[in-house]
């Protein structure tokens, strides 16, 4: 027989190895020791530290993934969903800032770039000391980035882009922007184009006013006749399956880190419910609570199961997008149920920062939007089972 652990129902930890482990735990101990004292300040003021990079690359948390030979950890994909459930354990803003840096910067310079533009670029990157960001929303076109108008125009030395991209996470603070646009030299296909701080006609303005994902900046980018060289072209990858195979990698990252975002309002919910008593005895011992407590649970243990599985797959080279689609969706519906209902259960102080749960609440808002939001992944599933299209 073996004892229920009721943390860990279905025994997660024994099915991890030992190195996914380690970095498992030096991503915890940096989220708890270092992201977790400073979140309610950051939260509040809306302050994106970018010293917060620098410290996850000294932690090993940036480029999990990518080869040791140019500064990354060589890890397996479980270990880098692994990292994600552990920072967004915190915050779902700091997990953005690591995800795009990883999935949707380091990924595509590695997976599409020359030689050259990896050497450039990648050290740096897993390092954090370049921040970066990844630029496939406009105005125009969210769920249908296919649409997009940003445009490359050939020139004698290289390509002039021109065009807007919107709500992109980093990009007021990034040295190194992957952008997307159609290249009329290729056909009007998409291209991936590398552009840097500072170049003449590039501007990215913070968007203000955010509810959601306070402690990670994000912002436009503005490329007004932007010259860039060929050296800026990503070589090695043409149509919508770039971007969309950087996609892959964030979605699958994010399935973790909602998770760990929604365990944080369990265990801070079971937690406050042992502690505070009503009618004379512990909210705890009532069936309603007891009930909730068990649903949030539950989904956990599956989630997180289903997320392991995937990322197995994933290391074994055996990944569909469509297994990607079924964990970003539920995760990020399911945590946002949990914080929901956690913060109901907090009662008044729920509304409270110094509770945590209305904060993880307000950011899996935006968790379950971004990065194909919740109905457009059911539409990519629903694609899959029918063989209809039902986008247009
Ligand atoms: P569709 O006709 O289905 O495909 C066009 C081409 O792309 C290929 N493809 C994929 N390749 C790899 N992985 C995938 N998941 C792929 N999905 C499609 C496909 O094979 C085809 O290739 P080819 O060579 O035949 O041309 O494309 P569509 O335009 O009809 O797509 C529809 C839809 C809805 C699935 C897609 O547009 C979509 O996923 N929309 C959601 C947009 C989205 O997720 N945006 C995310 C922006 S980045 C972000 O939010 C970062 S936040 C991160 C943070 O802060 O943590
Ligand atoms: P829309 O596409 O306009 O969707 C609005 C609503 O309509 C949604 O409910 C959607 O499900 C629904 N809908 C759309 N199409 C259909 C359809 N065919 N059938 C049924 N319903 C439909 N993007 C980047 O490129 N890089 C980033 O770093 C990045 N970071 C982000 C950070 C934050 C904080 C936020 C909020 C967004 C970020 N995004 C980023 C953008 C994000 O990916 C988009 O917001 C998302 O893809 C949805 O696009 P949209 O906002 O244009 O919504």
């Amino acid at each position: 027989g073996q004892d229920f652990s009721w943390a860990d129902p279905f025994l997660l930890e024994t099915q991890l190895a030992e190195d996914e482990r380690m970095i498992r735990d030096s991503a915890a101990a940096y989220a708890s020791d270092r992201l977790l004292p400073r979140i309610e300040r950051a939260y509040a003021d809306e302050v994106t530290d970018p010293q917060v990079f620098r410290e996850m690359g000294e932690c090993g948390l940036l480029g999990v993934t990518l080869p040791e030979r140019y500064g990354g950890a060589g890890a397996s994909y479980v270990a880098y969903g692994l990292v994600a459930r552990e920072i967004e354990r915190v915050d779902s803003g700091y997990r953005s800032m690591m995800s795009v840096q990883s999935s949707l910067v380091i990924h595509p310079i590695h997976e599409y770039g020359s030689e050259e533009q990896k050497q450039k670029y990648l050290p740096g990157l897993a390092s954090g000391e370049l921040i970066g960001c990844f630029g496939l929303t406009e105005p125009d076109a969210g769920s249908d980035p296919g649409g997009m108008k940003t445009r490359a125009v050939k020139t004698a030395n290289g390509y002039r882009l021109t065009g807007s991209k919107t709500w992109i996470t980093n990009a007021p603070i990034a040295d190194v922007f992957v952008v997307w646009a159609k290249s009329d030299a290729h056909g009007g296909k998409v291209r991936g184009f590398i552009l840097e701080k500072g170049m003449k006609g590039l501007s990215a303005p913070k968007i203000d006013g955010k509810l959601s994902l306070r402690a990670s900046i994000t912002g436009e980018i503005i490329m007004d006749d932007v010259e860039v060289g060929e050296d800026a072209l990503l070589p090695l990858v043409e149509g919508m399956k770039g971007p969309f195979g950087c996609l892959n990698r964030a979605r699958y990252g994010i399935s973790w880190g909602a998770m760990g975002a929604a365990e944080d309002c369990w265990i801070r919910t079971r937690a406050y419910g042992l502690e505070r008593k009503q009618f004379d005895r512990p909210l705890a011992a009532t069936q309603l609570y007891q009930k909730k407590l068990a649903d949030m649970q539950t989904e956990i243990a599956l989630g997180l199961q289903a997320s392991l599985r995937v990322g197995r797959l994933m290391d074994d080279g055996r990944l569909a997008p469509e297994m990607v689609s079924v964990v970003k969706r539920n995760n990020c519906g399911k945590a946002l149920d949990i914080a929901r209902m956690a913060r109901d259960m907090h009662g008044g102080n729920g509304i409270h920062i110094g509770f945590h749960v209305m904060r993880h609440a307000q950011n899996l808002e935006t968790v379950n939007t971004y990065e194909g939001t919740h109905d457009v992944h059911a539409l990519i599933l629903g694609r899959a089972q029918t063989g209809i299209q039902a986008f247009v």
